[in-house]
């Protein structure tokens, strides 16, 4: 596949300068980004990368789950090469998760606008509604429905960890589009993203070329105990929610290092109800989040979890009410894309290897339904959704490099 492209190369000041420029809407005091998905601010960064995107000249879309994506004519009409990745972040964001799939996107259109290259197929550059899926689940929302694995209507109702709707929000920042989901298809699709891990650092290599994404499950229990007072009630007498989630916690932990290899287990959200000093919690609501390479892993781990909850909860008398919040397993990206990458980054002189996403990714929405893969470039000490999220420049340019050589290769494919 690997044609003799144009030696185009990318501009990393006008790249970090975009870069920095939407890091500075939702920047938090004490540094990081916090732009959850269908806030205030993810609208204001919206309007920001849709304005740049038609000073591209790019003919912007929007469908009616506020995905975004602008078009660069090819010599043909027909299905676009597609960039893509998301702009809203967690709370304890920083500045490239996402953003930089994206603004490299903009960054390879504006190389060749500036080449005056006349691509094959078109070339687009697309960011996806509620990546994170932190307000709102699942994650991956808009590209689910962009791509028809969740369905529209379920999207739009649903209510966030804060009582909103999404249908309500997404109006409130005016990307409620007229576009009809799964009404594009890509010819291929590309994302250049943060590794989001310590692999690349540690093994001193420049560019991941990734081979897929992990399976994902996400659940949230609400366990119901008794309320009482902390200090007349027996330790004999007492239903206390508190105890159970504790106890998950820890279980899973310990399922994660009885799979060991890639499971991994996190109960990242927590909260009792009435949450006071003195009041045997009466609720504890938390969250699960397993992840494994392995899809009949990762479903023993699910049972291995549920079970240990059961048996915490049955032990305190509590009940417990189980709701699935995203489920997806495991994805392969397409091998011919994947070479692609690991080519193109050898062309420009990096190290590259070949590695999963433990993250989960818009791009893995898009696997099954057109040829699909991930760039990875190192993230400093392995960080990300932490505000001390860091790539240098130079890590940067490189990977974008990639980027454009790969999507400029295939949108001029026979
Ligand atoms: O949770 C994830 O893997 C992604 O950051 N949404
Ligand atoms: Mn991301
Ligand atoms: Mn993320």
């Amino acid at each position: 596949m690997m044609k003799t492209v144009p030696n185009i190369r990318i501009d990393i000041d006008r790249l970090m300068n975009r870069i920095e420029a939407l890091g500075r809407i939702g920047a938090m005091p004490g540094g990081g980004v916090c732009r959850l998905a269908l806030t205030r601010e993810d609208g204001e960064g919206r309007n920001l990368v849709t304005g740049w995107m038609r000073e591209l000249g790019l003919a912007v879309s929007i469908d009616r789950i506020g995905n975004v994506w602008g078009v660069r004519a090819g010599e043909q009409d027909g299905p676009p090469v597609m960039i893509g990745s998301h702009i809203d972040t967690v709370a304890t964001g920083g500045l490239y998760d996402g953003n930089l799939g994206v603004l490299a996107g903009l960054e390879v259109v504006t190389c060749l606008n500036d080449a005056g290259i006349a691509t094959r197929y078109p070339v687009a550059v697309a960011f996806f509604t509620n990546e994170e899926g932190s307000r709102f689940a699942p994650d991956m929302m808009g590209s689910a429905v962009h791509q028809g694995s969740l369905a529209l209507d379920t999207a739009l109702a649903t209510v966030g960890i804060d009582g909103a709707c999404v249908a309500d929000d997404l109006a409130a920042i005016g990307y409620a589009g007229d576009v009809e989901p799964e009404s594009l298809c890509p010819r291929a699709f590309l994302e250049l993203h943060v590794e989001q891990g310590p692999v690349l650092e540690r093994e001193g290599v420049a560019i991941g070329a990734v081979t897929g994404v992990q399976g994902i499950s996400w659940t949230e229990y609400t366990v119901s105990g008794i309320s009482n007072h902390a200090g007349t009630t027996p330790m004999a007498m007492r239903c206390d929610a508190g105890v159970v989630a504790a106890k998950a916690i820890v279980a899973a932990r310990e399922t994660a290092a009885h799979l060991g290899g890639s499971q991994v287990a996190t109960v990242g959200a927590l909260r009792f109800e009435p949450g006071l000093v003195n009041v045997v919690p009466q609720t504890a609501v938390f969250t699960a989040d397993l992840r494994n390479t392995d899809e009949a892993l990762l479903r023993e781990a699910e049972r291995l979890v549920e079970e240990a909850i059961q048996e915490a909860a049955h032990a305190e008398g509590a009940t417990v009410a189980a709701r699935k919040l995203a489920r997806f397993e495991p994805v392969a990206f397409d091998d011919r894309l994947v070479s692609l990458i690991e080519d193109c980054a050898v062309r420009q002189g990096n190290s590259v290897k070949r590695m999963p996403s433990g993250a989960g990714h818009d791009a893995q929405m898009f696997a099954p339904n057109c040829p699909t893969a991930m760039i990875f470039v190192p993230s400093r000490d392995g960080l990300s959704h932490n505000i001390r999220e860091y790539t240098p420049p130079e890590q940067i340019r490189a990977g974008a490099q990639v980027l454009l050589d790969a999507a400029l290769a295939l949108a001029s494919a026979d």
